[in-house]
């Protein structure tokens, strides 16, 4: 081998990590902030999937998630957290503010009306 067919392959083989990353990595998740109601509040952006699609907040203390869908399509114009009884309209453009408390710990996924885009709230114990 020359040192171009190294170059491809250590090229092929960094690709083919970076996509086993971008697919199976780990996923970071945002953890909702304390403002100043009082509430464990975080912005989760509609856009193509959700924006932070995982989301850590504490149990026992009042969560609120202000949901904001900048897109069009109607695929998430509906957003449903089951486990909290939770669905609510996502008007384009506007920000809605959902909140609960969680009173179980464990996680949680909240997805469009058809199933078809997915989040994941984290409630730590
Ligand atoms: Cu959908």
């Amino acid at each position: 081998m020359d040192t171009a067919q190294i170059g491809v392959l250590i090229g092929g083989l960094a690709l083919i990590a970076f996509t086993l990353w971008f697919f199976f990595g780990p996923r970071a998740s945002e953890k909702a902030a304390v403002g100043t109601g009082g509430a464990q509040e975080i912005t989760v952006v509609v856009k193509g999937g959700y924006s932070p699609d995982r989301i850590e907040v504490k149990r026992g203390q009042r969560v609120r998630l202000n949901f904001r869908r900048e897109e069009s399509t109607s695929c998430t114009e509906q957003l449903i957290l089951g486990d909290f009884g939770i669905s609510k309209m996502l008007p384009q453009g506007q920000t809605v503010p959902i909140e609960f408390t969680p009173d179980k710990a464990g996680e949680f996924t909240f997805h469009c009306g058809m199933n078809m885009v997915r989040g994941k709230l984290v409630v730590d114990d």
